[in-house]
This record gives C-alpha cells, structure tokens and sequence, in this order.
C-alpha cells in the first residue's frame, strides 16, 4: 500500500528510502506545498507531528524522521533547532564552529525519532536512535548531507562524510531508529 516518506529534506530522503525498499510499501513522496511546522520540543513530537499532519493531508500513511546535533558544550544545542541554525549547510556547520570556538571538549551526538502514522492522523509505531561521535574543526568528506562532514565517528576514524552510505546506515542515528521500527514495520502492517 502507499507510504508517504513525510520530508523535504532531499539527503534524508534518500537514506530514508533506502531502508524503506522492498518492504512491500509503495513510496510516495510528501507534496511540495504541505509544510508541517515544527512546534514540538522534542525528536519525537516533531516526528508524530509531522507523519500525523502529513497523512490527514494525503489520506495516505506516512513516516516523518524528525532529527538534528546535540553538542554538548553547548548544552545540547542545536538540537530540535539543527534545521533552523543557517538557511543552508555551510551556513549550520560555519555557526556550529563558531560557537565551539576552540572548546577542546567535542563530543556530540546525533539523535533521530521516526514516527509511523495511519491515514486518519494516529501513531501506530515510533522508533529512536543515537549516533555519538565528535565535532571536528575543519570539514572532511564529501558525501551526505548536513553536518555530516564535522561529524566524526571515532570507532570507524571517519566523518559521515567520508563513509559509504552503507557504513552510515549501519550505525547512524538514522540507521539505529530504522533498525528498531523495520522488524515491526513489516510485522504489523
Ligand atoms: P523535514 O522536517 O522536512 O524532514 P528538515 O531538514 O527540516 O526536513 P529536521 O527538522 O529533522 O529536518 O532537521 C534536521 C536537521 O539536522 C537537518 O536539517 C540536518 O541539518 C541535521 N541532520 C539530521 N540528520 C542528519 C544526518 O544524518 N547528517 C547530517 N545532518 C543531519
């Protein structure tokens, strides 16, 4: 039956669709003009609301990943706020570095919530995943989206920059939110 993949983010859609294959849904993207805002103060919330939104709209089911950085000698920032920290990536990752400054202590982590919701707008499976790593101080890699050419991952020594998109869903944020909702995904629907 039809999915609708609840984003206008292009780098998460891509991953997202990747893990959303062959699972027997037909995938429909989200229409451009529906925009969700985002009022939540949480991953999760976010996510509900924009796969609850997102299918009372089309009709359809729909799945919203909701998602962002947590420094945390910023105390957690950006966070929900990841999106709306620049207009664009080298403008979110340019602010991130100017206000770690020369911070020595770097650690991080990416969070991710992914929410499922039935055509009349009900939740009917959510998910949550985290990814720590560190903030470099200068760029590395070329692939993926986002903050993903400061984010390093000590145990594999690359940036999610510099991983293939493979190696980046077996342990991203993302990867672990879909590892836990793909076994009920299928199951249940
Ligand atoms: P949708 O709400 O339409 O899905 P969005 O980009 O606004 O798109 P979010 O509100 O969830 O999505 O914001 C997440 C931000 O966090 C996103 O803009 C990226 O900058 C960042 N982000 C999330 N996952 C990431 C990843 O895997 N790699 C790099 N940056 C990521």
């Amino acid at each position: 039956k039809p999915l609708v993949v609840a984003t206008g983010n292009l780098g998460k859609l891509r991953e997202m669709q990747a893990y959303l294959t062959d699972l027997g849904w037909e995938l429909r993207l989200k229409p451009a003009e529906l925009e969700i805002e985002e009022t939540g103060e949480t991953f999760s919330e976010n996510a509900r609301l924009k796969a609850s939104q997102v299918a009372l709209a089309t009709g359809e089911w729909a799945i919203a990943d909701d998602s962002g950085l947590e420094v945390d000698a910023l105390g957690g920032a950006p966070g929900v706020y990841s999106a709306r920290y620049g207009n664009t990536d080298s403008e979110r990752i340019e602010r991130l570095l100017r206000e770690l400054g020369d911070n020595q202590n770097r650690q991080a982590q990416f969070a991710c919530a992914v929410a499922l919701a039935r055509p009349d707008g009900s939740i009917a499976l959510e998910a949550e995943g985290v990814c720590r790593g560190e903030i470099l101080d200068a760029t590395r890699g070329s692939g993926g989206f986002g903050y993903d050419p400061v984010f390093y991952v000590p145990e594999v020594q690359q940036t999610f920059a510099e991983m293939t998109p493979e190696l980046k869903r077996s342990l991203s944020h993302r990867g672990f939110a879909f590892q836990a909702l793909l076994p009920r995904l299928m199951a249940d629907n």
